[in-house]
């Protein structure tokens, strides 16, 4: 527990000398992990291949730091708590050393299956301990998972298959959410239909019907059945891949953002520690999906890095009322509770006679990640979750980052409603204006980059490293690109605005306007789109979509409920356009270019100033947009 920060002048201290003197400061904390063999060399990188290596050729195994590390020690102390959809059905426990043997039976499942070092796994699965069982196993034998969340459509997952050329897919028959039993593995086969992939291990959950097919299609009950309950830690290099994660950029198709193993390791034990102060015994929970980066470095690796307890819920927070997450905080006593804005202000609208009926008194930290956080929603958590006792970490970080950037350390460095505040230990953040330059002192405001190396940043985007060059490195020259704006006000104090690219983020799931636009152009009757984000009470943002369609032989209600339905089969229900605008025509330069900034100013509804339209092709068809505005 050395690298913990407990006082102020202590986060200013570690702070400074990690800037002074990274690699110092980094190896000093990647010392307290268990290596095969030891790093030569800390750090090399330069930000224009981009090559960026931590801790060089340095051998080890992520789960050798969790299992290896901790079983003579809290062998026993609960791993993962789980607790299911429906709140009558038993939860269940996992030990430290119940988890290794569950890892180590599947490891050996895997191997059985011909898995092994280098080869990609999907995971498509639902919120149950086999899912972290699955990422775990992969894990230990050097198989490089890619969790695909379970809500993406059939053509979404194929094309991450095929991205990737998994070798595996890990899934479960169905998926309980809510009220609602969802299929999963038919949305696996039609993904299959086109691809390679030779083995399909299926998960128990709901117990419905689904089709194996033989030779590929096997039960994770059946395949672990016979195999020994331990299984020899494969060793990896710092820089062999721990996984991919595909996230969507401001092109039409996702990204697979890669993630090697040591400074990954490093990053999200010491991010977890020190940001959420989990102290042992406490319980821990993030609400987040394992499909998404939250829930690999803060559900998954961080805390069982950490030693930690982590709970993982499979549910929703409305079911069956809600007062869930309430309740089971309660239940477990939870100590930290990690979740989302959207979250927030979808329990918010219900009032707060749901929350007093359980004792939430076990709480001493609170989170929030995946969007800006409004000042009223974070009062309101604060006041009726935290009872005006517990920091709120608002944690602004990126599937790219691998970690939290810029966070209060709960209980150590100040908050304020509505700002990430302070950077951690090792982020060296820097604010530039539109040509480049790095603007310097407090009162500013401008993009958001990073201009010194991490030891959990992306290394390349998966197949196409020139596309990780352009994304991130080539914006300006030398640094690291977020896509965000941020403001760094009066006391030096970060606030996160929100993306300045064509990224769209609808309830903390991240999307490209141009992967929806895509999906929409897939209707016969589409001739073109244009995808804006509009301001929305819950959901954050919104996503408002202007079709120029061919209305021969069709109504327009109709056309709108079709084109619906096409964007929930092609990406999946969370890409469902809030509002559809059937226009004559889009607003376009002389070059083509669609100017995007006037349809957000009708989807937003600020109609009177429209800024210059006379660089226009046909400056009418601006004001048919504002008639016909949903
Ligand atoms: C962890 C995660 C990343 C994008 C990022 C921001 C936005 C995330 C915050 C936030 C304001 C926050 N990864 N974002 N956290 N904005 N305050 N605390 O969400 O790759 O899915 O999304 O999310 O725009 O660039 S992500």
């Amino acid at each position: 527990m050395s690298d913990r920060i407990h006082t102020l002048s202590g986060y200013l201290h570690e702070y400074q000398k990690s800037v002074a003197q990274p690699e110092e400061f980094w190896a000093r904390i990647a010392d307290s992990f268990h290596w095969r063999k030891r790093w030569d060399k800390v750090l090399k990188w330069n930000f224009d291949g981009p090559d960026v290596k931590w801790f060089l050729n340095g051998k080890l195994n992520i789960t050798e730091n969790i299992f290896e590390r901790y079983l003579f020690t809290i062998g026993d102390r609960p791993a993962i708590i789980w607790e299911a959809n429906d709140p009558n059905e038993a939860g269940r426990t996992l030990t430290y050393r119940e988890l290794y043997h569950e890892v180590c039976r599947f490891a050996n499942a895997l191997k059985s299956k011909g898995i092994g070092k280098g080869d990609k796994v999907i995971i498509y699965m639902p919120m149950v301990p086999e899912a972290a069982i699955a990422m775990l196993a992969c894990a230990r034998i050097g198989a490089v998972h890619s969790v695909v969340f379970a809500g993406f459509s059939s053509n979404a997952l194929a094309d991450r298959v095929n991205d990737c050329e998994a070798k595996a897919i890990l899934t479960s028959d169905g998926n309980f959410r809510g009220a609602k039993k969802i299929d999963v593995k038919s949305v696996v086969d039609q993904a299959l239909e086109k691809s390679s992939v030779e083995t399909v291990i299926v998960y128990q959950r709901t117990n419905q019907e689904v089709t194996m097919v033989e030779g590929r299609d096997y039960w994770w009950h059946d395949v672990v059945a016979n195999e020994s309950s331990e299984s020899p830690a494969e060793e990896m290099d710092s820089e062999d891949m721990l996984f991919i994660l595909y996230t969507s950029g401001s092109t039409g198709k996702p990204k697979g953002v890669v993630h090697t193993t040591g400074g990954y390791m490093v990053y999200s034990k010491y991010s977890f520690e020190n940001v959420f102060q989990y102290s042992p015994g406490d319980v821990y929970w993030c609400t987040a999906d394992i499909g998404w980066i939250t829930g690999h470095s803060y559900i998954v690796y961080g805390p069982l890095l950490a030693g930690a307890t982590t709970l993982m819920f499979e549910g929703v927070p409305t079911f069956p009322d809600c007062g869930r997450f309430w309740a089971v905080v309660e239940k477990y006593k939870v100590n930290q509770f990690y979740t989302a804005p959207t979250a927030i202000r979808a329990l918010q609208a219900y009032g707060t006679t749901e929350i007093e009926k359980y004792d939430l008194s076990s709480l001493k930290v609170l989170g929030s990640v995946g969007e800006p956080i409004n000042e009223e929603a974070w009062h309101w958590y604060h006041t009726h979750i935290g009872k005006n006792k517990c920091p709120i970490v608002d944690t602004w970080w990126q599937t790219e980052t691998g970690g939290i950037m810029v966070s209060p350390i709960a209980g150590i460095t100040p908050t304020k409603p509505a700002y990430a505040t302070l950077p951690l230990p090792g982020v060296q953040l820097c604010i530039v204006d539109p040509e480049g330059n790095e603007l310097t002192g407090n009162s500013v405001e401008g993009n958001l980059c990073i201009k010194f190396p991490w030891p959990s940043m992306i290394r390349t985007t998966y197949g196409d490293h020139d596309r990780c060059k352009q994304t991130y490195f080539s914006t300006y020259k030398g640094m690291y690109f977020t896509g965000d704006g941020v403001k760094r006000d009066h006391d030096g104090y970060y606030r996160i605005l929100g993306r300045v690219d064509d990224v769209i983020n609808v309830s903390g799931h991240r999307m490209g306007t141009a992967e929806v636009e895509n999906a929409i152009n897939e209707h016969p009757k589409v001739i073109e789109s244009a995808v804006v984000g509009y301001p929305h009470d819950v959901k954050g943002q919104g996503i408002y979509a202007y079709v120029i369609c061919d209305l021969t032989n069709r109504t327009e209600d109709n056309l709108i409920n079709e084109i619906k339905e096409m964007v929930s089969k092609i990406i999946g229900p969370i890409a469902k356009p809030d509002k559809i605008q059937i226009v004559p025509g889009l607003p376009k330069t002389r070059s083509g270019k669609i100017m995007r900034r006037i349809l957000r100013k009708v989807a937003e509804n600020s109609l009177d100033n429209m800024g210059d339209t006379s660089t226009l092709l046909d400056p009418d068809v601006v004001n048919k947009i504002i008639e016909g505005r949903q």
